[in-house]
């Protein structure tokens, strides 16, 4: 425990109607409900010292914000974890989210200072990126729409990826050599974290949170018999499943938001998607795009929930959806014959 912090200092209980009525004229004056990242840390550098595991002296507030036990049922926290101290801080704070959306900043009298109550970017959703195969560079958009950043990463052929490596809440580029199997991984878009192999020649890099313990790692997909293998520590294969056919296209995201990935295909030849939860079943089935087009997958409104999106190669324009089922985002990004990729950057 924090040794100077009183333990007063937490969550408020739900259930008060002053509270609500607060919330509503909060709502009315048009105040948008989310914060980002480093705004959560200053919350939780208040709350707890920024300790994520912690439990209060007293038994009743967890975590890195200090939710109690009631708080976090009542806004769907035990989707991850019984309790907030042992959901990953990324989970923490999507549930943190829903607290200010319901609550408002008030919620945290840790709150003033910290930029609650006037920040407004969504913690943790993604957007699109594309990497020029020619050159080897990747470019990062923050809105769908204007280049952010851009890293040359890999060699020219290469395959791109992207995940949140080091679990630290923003993701970063991978490359996958075709020739050789070989993943190449950063942290900050310039220097390899992590070296190794997975999966043979002309195989496909994916990535994802397998394990739900909020790290991504690699995954390969065998298109010759469309089989997904899964490491969770980016050396042994922890994981494999059939899913889709040969010459179908991966992907992989938390369609259930329950905060662990599973596996995806993409068949090109008629833009259906199949999306399972459990690596096995079919839990959705839908159409986006056409033939030939290249699929994505991202949590691009920031609701914890991967959902499709597709790249046209042919015009280099992006199509996300929310529900897997209507269009939210048209967008051009990139050059004809890039490669698409989604990450929160
Ligand atoms: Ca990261
Ligand atoms: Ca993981
Ligand atoms: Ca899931
Ligand atoms: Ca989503």
């Amino acid at each position: 425990m924090p040794k100077n912090k009183p333990t007063t200092r937490h969550t408020r209980p739900l259930l008060t109607l002053a509270i609500s009525v607060a919330a509503l004229t909060a709502a009315s004056q048009g105040l948008a409900h989310a914060a980002s990242v480093s705004t959560w840390d200053k919350v939780a550098q208040c709350e707890s010292t920024g300790n994520w595991t912690v439990v209060s002296a007293n038994g009743l507030y967890y975590g890195g914000l200090q939710i109690s036990l009631p708080t976090w049922k009542a806004y769907g926290g035990t989707t991850y974890a019984s309790r907030p101290d042992l959901a990953t801080k990324k989970q923490q704070i999507l549930i943190a989210e829903k607290i200010l959306a319901g609550q408002g900043a008030g919620a945290w009298t840790c709150a003033p200072g910290t930029g609650l109550s006037t920040d407004h970017t969504k913690p943790y959703a993604d957007s699109i990126g594309a990497y020029d195969p020619n050159t080897a560079t990747f470019y990062e958009s923050n809105d769908n729409v204007n280049v952010s950043g851009s890293a040359r990463f890999g060699n020219p052929g290469w395959l791109p990826l992207a995940g949140d490596w080091n679990g630290d809440g923003v993701d970063s580029v991978g490359a996958y050599d075709p020739a050789t199997g070989s993943f190449y991984l950063s942290n900050d878009n310039s220097t390899v974290a992590v070296s190794t192999k997975l999966g043979n020649p002309g195989w496909i890099p994916i990535a994802g949170d397998w394990n739900g313990d909020g790290k991504d790692s690699i995954g390969a997909y065998d298109p010759n018999t469309g089989t997904f293998y899964e490491s969770n520590d980016n050396l042994n294969v922890s994981g494999s499943a059939r899913f889709g056919n040969p010459g179908w296209l991966p992907l992989a995201g938390d369609w259930n938001g329950d905060g662990v990935d599973s596996v995806g295909a993409y068949d090109p030849a008629t833009g259906s998607f199949y999306l399972s939860n459990d690596n096995s079943t079919v839990a959705v089935s839908t159409k986006l795009g056409n033939p030939g087009w290249k699929p994505i997958a991202g949590d691009w409104n920031g609701d914890g929930k991967d959902s499709i999106g597709v790249n046209d190669p042919a015009t280099g324009s992006f199509y996300l959806s929310n529900d897997n089922s209507t269009l939210a985002v048209k967008t051009t990004f990139g050059n004809p014959g890039w490669n698409p990729i989604g990450g929160s950057w």
